[in-house]
């Protein structure tokens, strides 16, 4: 008896993105949120778009505050470094961070309470800076750390089971962002994986900040059917402004003239290709954001894509004239005024 020839499968090529890395790579440590948690979704959606984008991860610096969604940073990018800081402080921090070392790429996650309510100052003056960063807001409509209770974008008149009834107007996010001059406003579900991919690269070539507020249901405390932040709303609610697509400054960009698609370059050479879906949409036209963003707010819609993008505003390094080479690796003789300079002061005053 003949034994049958056994043929061994070839070895799999590891599939590597543009600077030789395994998506594995860009993963963080083991998440500790409850299962099916938004914010884990967007963590694995950061871990793709950083993925595809190539980015060197040595070169980003993940920043936070207090939360469910403040912890998040520990579950992606694994390479990178990273500050957790206090709840509602993380655009102070981040700020300084980015001045200091410029070169750096950063990543900021936070929570509606952490932005919304506790943190509203910071995150106001973060916006009018236009600090160069990614800014998502994992956007559940309550503090899930500390059990449950109403944040500053809970609905008004929604009953939760041990916070009572919330009889304030929440705030919006992105209208926020925009009456704060903001650069970059989107906003996107966390159970729309492709357009928060595509809108998370482009908020990566964005030079500037790039605010993007994700309703991340919180499954254990605010995923009742008649809250604006859960699965069901959100799936039956979402209305996408367009289709978008992200088309990296490495890549052939092929518009089609009678296509009924719209693109917006970015800093960096790349386009953002927003196909028309229903209205045809200026995301450039800031009169035209405040009146979709109210009108989505007043009808109860989940309105998703970029609301508003200005992509040659300074941002705060331009804005502060700092020298190329990063203020953290000056040496203290750069540092130091000469004598000649410190006298002119001195004349001067
Ligand atoms: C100064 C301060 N006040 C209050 C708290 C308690 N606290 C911790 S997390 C949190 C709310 C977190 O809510 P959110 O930012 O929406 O994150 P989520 O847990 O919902 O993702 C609060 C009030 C704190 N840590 N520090
Ligand atoms: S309490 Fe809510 S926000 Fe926190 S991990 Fe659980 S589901 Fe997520
Ligand atoms: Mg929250």
């Amino acid at each position: 008896m003949t034994a049958t020839p056994t043929r061994t499968p070839a070895p799999k090529t590891p599939k590597v993105n543009s600077i030789g890395l395994e998506k594995n790579a860009y993963k963080g440590g083991e998440s500790t949120l409850c299962n099916g948690c938004g914010h884990d979704s967007i963590s694995s959606r950061i871990i793709n778009a950083a993925w595809e984008s190539g980015l060197d991860q040595t070169q980003v610096v993940k920043f936070s505050g207090i939360g469910c969604s403040s912890k998040t940073p520990a579950y992606f990018l694994g390479m990178s470094h990273a500050f957790n800081s206090l709840h509602g402080r993380m655009p102070s921090i981040a700020t300084g961070a980015l001045v200091a070392n410029k070169t750096l790429t950063g990543i900021g996650v936070s929570g509606d309470g952490d932005t919304a309510s506790i943190g509203i100052g910071g995150f106001k003056h973060m916006v009018r800076r236009n600090v160069p960063m990614v800014y998502v807001v994992e956007n559940n409509g309550v503090y899930g750390l500390t059990k449950g209770q109403f944040s500053a974008t809970s609905d008004k008149g929604q009953k939760l089971k041990y916070a009572g009834v919330n009889n304030f107007m929440p705030l919006d996010v992105c209208l926020e962002a925009l009456a704060a001059n903001a650069t970059f406003v989107a906003r996107s579900f966390a159970g729309d994986a492709k357009q928060l991919e595509a809108l998370l690269k482009a908020a990566f070539s964005h030079k500037g900040l790039a605010i993007l507020d994700v309703i991340s249901p919180c499954v254990t405390f605010n995923n009742h059917d008649d809250s604006t932040k859960s699965y069901n709303w959100g799936k039956e609610h979402e209305i996408q402004l367009h289709e978008l697509n992200f088309v990296p400054s490495f890549e052939q960009i092929e518009i089609d003239e009678y296509d009924d698609e719209r693109e917006v370059q970015l800093h960096d050479g790349s386009w953002l290709l927003l196909k028309k879906l229903g209205e045809d949409y200026d995301p450039t036209n800031k009169i035209l954001a405040y009146q979709t963003l109210e009108d989505a707010r007043r009808d109860q819609r989940l309105l998703t894509g970029i609301f508003y993008i200005e992509p040659e505003t300074p941002d705060f390094n331009d804005l502060l004239h700092t020298v190329d080479t990063p203020l953290a690796l000056l040496t203290q003789a750069e540092t130091r005024p000469s004598r000649e300079a410190l006298k002119h002061v001195m004349e001067a005053l």
